[in-house]
């Protein structure tokens, strides 16, 4: 732990880096995976339990927090992290990507974007500065920039347009942020699956010197070769001693091909939301627990995990909690597949450290193709 915001890459293999981010709050091992904690709360999950599965830091939401129970209030409870009592780094999304999904009615300018809140339809405006000064109430440890999300497919020109306007709110969130030594706010390269245009907005990014790039855009409709094809693009052109985020993936197979191409962060709903719904990730793939062939099957979801929710409580008792739509059904498979997101961050940076990357992707993957039982 420093009192300064510090990435240090320590190792790299076959195009994937092992690094670790140091902050006053704690260290963040990379490649990392940020669980997701919208409203101050990683669903369905205790934060104990998030913390055992070995995650460093979790992810927290503006456009959520600023309407309810809002930043002011959250500050005047002493921060986020001292509300949802979690005491390592959060990272917080600068709220234009939720706006955009989440929000009724939105009108979006150089000032920034007018919205409609989902909770109760009151209006609100958030500019660059005001999306920092949130965030700032939050006590977030990495801000995010205010940017814009275009969905894809979009004509190269409303991409273009969408990208030049994040880079100019990129600036405007920089001098807002200010010099904070033991935190930092990230950028966001867009670009859509413009190649010339996710260069040009990394490009002008790193002249702005940031302590940490994210690629936004991506994972928004577009098959995942377009996806890994806009990293190859986009990651070169990034300086190899910041930390690179890729916002909003993935899959577990998303996520070994992007650290392939030197990605170190990661955040997705994927664990907790499949979990809600019934769907665990397991080394042998995908498991849908509803399925009747889970119905007399006292065998755990994975005997050799640490975590109880995989290897204490059988599949049979899984598939009658989640046909019973029971909230502990959610809960325990949500757990699980949080503790095996974190195992696979944990296998793919012990094989950085060995120098065998390549082979325990090809070997993790061949598992998942084997399928379970
Ligand atoms: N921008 C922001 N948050 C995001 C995205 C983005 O482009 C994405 C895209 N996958 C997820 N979350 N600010």
């Amino acid at each position: 732990m420093t009192e300064n915001f510090q990435f240090t890459l320590k190792k790299t293999d076959a195009g994937a880096r092992l690094g670790e981010v140091s902050m006053p709050r704690g260290t963040i091992r990379t490649p990392a995976f940020m669980p997701v904690g919208t409203v101050g709360t990683v669903k369905a999950v205790y934060l104990d339990q998030v913390r055992d599965t070995g995650a460093d830091i979790i992810l927290g939401n503006t456009y959520h927090l600023m309407l309810r129970p809002t930043a002011e209030r959250v500050a005047r409870l002493g921060g986020l992290h001292r509300l949802i009592r979690w005491e390592h780094p959060i990272l917080t999304d600068s709220g234009g990507f939720q706006v955009m999904s989440l929000s009724g009615l939105r009108k979006l300018d150089e000032q920034g974007v007018t919205f409609k809140s989902h909770v109760d339809g009151s209006l609100h405006h958030m500019s660059p500065e005001r999306s920092i000064e949130i965030q700032g109430l939050l006590d977030s440890d990495i801000q995010m920039q205010l940017d814009e999300c275009v969905a894809l497919p979009a004509e190269p020109r409303e991409i273009e347009r969408a990208m030049e306007l994040s880079l100019r709110w990129a600036e405007r969130c920089k001098v807002a942020f200010g010099n904070q030594p033991g935190k930092a706010m990230f950028g966001i390269v867009q670009g859509g699956d413009v190649p010339a245009l996710r260069v040009r907005s990394a490009a002008a990014l790193t002249d702005l010197d940031l302590k940490g790039y994210a690629v936004g855009g991506l994972a928004v409709g577009e098959p995942q070769e377009v996806m890994l094809k806009m990293l190859e693009e986009t990651l070169p052109v990034l300086p190899t001693e910041k930390p690179r985020y890729l916002m909003g993936v993935g899959t577990p197979d998303d996520i070994l091909k992007s650290v392939a191409r030197g990605i170190d962060m990661f955040d997705c709903v994927m664990p907790t939301r499949s979990g809600r719904h019934g769907l665990a990730f397991t080394r042998r793939g995908k498991v849908n627990i509803r399925n009747a062939r889970h119905a007399e099957d006292m065998r755990p979801l994975d005997e050799q995990s640490n975590c109880p929710a995989s290897r204490d409580y059988s599949r049979a008792y899984l598939h009658h909690l989640v046909r019973a739509n029971e909230a502990l059904g959610g809960m325990l498979l949500s757990w699980h597949n949080l503790a095996y997101y974190q195992e696979l961050m944990q296998g793919i940076r012990k094989s950085i450290v060995e120098g065998r990357f390549v082979d325990f992707m090809a070997e993790t993957m061949e598992e998942w193709a084997r399928g379970d039982l």
